[in-house]
């Protein structure tokens, strides 16, 4: 399907940049079972990124980019944070919204976009940081969920305003204290996850992206679930290795110590009744696909044996 659409009129080809040539020859649209096991083989929506080096942010940009459903129809919605930084490096449509607007900003593209092209699925994803979901943006995020709007919101939770140099955000964590917030939090990580459900979130999910399987799974299932049923909600922990003082290798080490069972980022989902019978119908979809793919390699190897 979606190779159809990109693509290049041969008498332009060669001048187009290679860069774009790459893209459309080697990019996994249209794969159905596209995944972050791509990364590395097939042409990736990014390849550069100016976020500090081996900022949690940047891998986890890479596995969502991977695991879109379907890229080549898919709007992602940013915000000013660090992660606006990293829009001009993706091969996916993409808008930047006024600080704290994305949600707004996303509820009148999906409902443009189905009007625009009724009957095609455009999925819409929003990503922003902290302060821009729960602090400043938390009016238009809550009144998205309110209003059942059909889109998947990320969250990259790395506790603080990083990109302005390390100021409180609700989602930091109780007494830490941060470069531009010396006086230390006085009140507990707001619970956003608990207020997504409240709010009429059908799928959220609340885990560290130390795991490329598990942000897949949580992202595939987010955006279908956005698609079918209504809002979904993901809260990622990346954390600021920059205000933290952490190599990218600590970086990683932070978000397993982080997950345990006991800690703030220990995985928490919650699926509404009728989203978790979407995603039983698509897990056996899935599981056909998977078994149709084997008996088809089986049947070749027989072929060329004989
Ligand atoms: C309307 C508006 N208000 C404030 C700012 C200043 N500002 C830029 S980035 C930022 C903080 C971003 O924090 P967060 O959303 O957590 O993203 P992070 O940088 O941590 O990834 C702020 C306050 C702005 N650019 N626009
Ligand atoms: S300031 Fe922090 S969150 Fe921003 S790019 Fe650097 S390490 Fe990542
Ligand atoms: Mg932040």
């Amino acid at each position: 399907m979606s190779k159809e659409r990109i693509k290049i009129a041969p008498e332009m080809f060669d001048i187009m940049p290679v860069e774009y040539q790459d893209l459309v020859e080697r990019a996994t649209y249209g794969k159905e079972d596209r995944g972050w096991k791509d990364i590395g083989t097939s042409k990736e929506l990014i390849e550069e990124h100016s976020l500090c080096a081996g900022c949690p942010e940047s891998m986890a940009f890479r596995y969502i980019l991977a695991a879109l459903p379907a890229p080549e129809d898919t709007v992602m919605v940013g915000s000013t944070g660090c992660t606006s930084l990293v829009f001009h490096h993706v091969g996916v449509h993409n808008i930047h919204s006024l600080f704290g607007n994305q949600n707004a900003v996303a509820s009148g593209l999906k409902r443009a976009l189905s009007v625009r092209f009724p009957g095609r699925t455009k999925d819409v994803v929003v990503l922003a940081g902290d302060g821009a979901t729960v602090d400043i943006g938390l009016d238009m995020t809550l009144q998205a969920w309110f209003r059942q709007e059909k889109f998947t919101t990320i969250c990259f939770d790395n506790e603080l305003y990083a990109n302005t140099g390390g100021q409180e955000s609700g989602l930091m964590q109780k007494g830490f204290v941060a470069k531009m917030a010396p006086m230390g939090k006085t009140f507990e990580k707001v619970r956003l996850p608990e207020i997504a459900r409240e709010s009429g979130c059908h799928y959220v999910v609340n885990c560290t992206v130390s795991k490329p399987n598990l942000v897949e799974k949580v992202i595939k299932n987010a955006i279908h679930v956005a698609r079918e049923i209504g809002p979904t909600y993901l809260q990622l922990y990346t954390p600021c290795i920059l205000e933290i003082g952490k190599n990218s290798m600590e970086g990683l080490q932070e978000m397993r110590d982080s997950e345990k069972p006991t800690e703030r980022f220990a995985y928490k989902e919650y699926v509404s009744d009728h989203a978790k019978e979407l995603l039983t119908e698509l897990a056996a979809k899935a599981k056909e696909r998977k078994e149709a793919a084997k008996k088809q390699l089986a049947a070749k190897a027989v072929a060329q044996a004989g």
